[in-house]
């Protein structure tokens, strides 16, 4: 029997990734002259914003030109151009299905948690008014190792007292699928079914994704 799921945010929430992406464009543009595209900002969801910096500092080919204190600097105007961006959001901005998905959750005694790389998660919940059902919220900065690495899912799972085995995590990053099988949890992929190939079920989008269908294939 499941016994709880655990949640990423961007991406399977809300749609901060075009936030994000929006932000990191002007930012890498203004800052680096760096043009970054969709294919980039792929490999930037659920990794932290150091390590974004650091993929498209890499990307454009300027590994080693800028001090720490200078990518430190870049990272902080890349965040509040992405806070000026969120602080917009509304209920609306839940993404399809998913109040629904998350109230049935908790009516049927499900705990819930988050495991978003993201330190703007608890205002991003708040803006959602989601703060009452996503109450559990990991702090990334607690956490040893980013995603691939199970490290947050473990976490998520220890604050709601779900054994990983038994619990059910969602993702539409490579990378926070990777860290759910790793954590040895039954993952639920939102997105493409190629790039989510590790998945143990991929819905297209979250408005597709169905409590029956993940409670008959987790027994299986
Ligand atoms: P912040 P998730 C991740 O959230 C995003 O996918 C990723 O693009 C972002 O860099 C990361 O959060 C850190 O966010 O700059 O707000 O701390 O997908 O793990 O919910
Ligand atoms: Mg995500």
């Amino acid at each position: 029997r499941i016994t709880g799921f655990v949640f990423d945010l961007d991406g399977v929430i809300t749609d901060t990734a075009k936030y994000h992406y929006q932000a990191w464009k002007e930012t890498a543009k203004a800052k680096l002259n760096i043009e970054i595209s969709p294919a980039v900002n792929e490999l930037l969801k659920g990794q932290s914003r150091q390590d974004s910096l650091a993929a498209i500092v890499r990307f454009g080919h300027q590994e080693g030109r800028r001090s720490a204190a200078e990518l430190a600097a870049i990272a902080t105007a890349k965040n509040q151009r992405y806070q000026a961006l969120i602080a917009h959001m509304t209920q609306a901005d839940i993404l399809p299905g998913m109040a629904g998905l998350l109230n049935d959750l908790a009516n049927k005694g499900y705990p819930l948690a988050v495991a978003s790389a993201s330190y703007n998660a608890p205002v991003i919940i708040a803006r959602l008014g989601l703060s009452n059902l996503l109450a559990n919220v990991v702090d990334p900065g607690a956490v040893a190792r980013g995603k691939p690495a199970p490290d947050i899912f473990e976490a998520a799972a220890a604050m709601i007292k779900s054994p990983c085995a038994t619990t059910v995590g969602f993702e539409d990053a490579a990378a926070g699928i990777a860290g759910i099988n790793a954590a040895g949890m039954f993952s639920v992929g939102i997105g493409s079914a190629v790039t989510l190939h590790e998945a143990d079920v991929v819905f297209p989008a979250t408005g597709d994704a169905d409590l029956a269908t993940i409670e008959r294939l987790f027994v299986a």
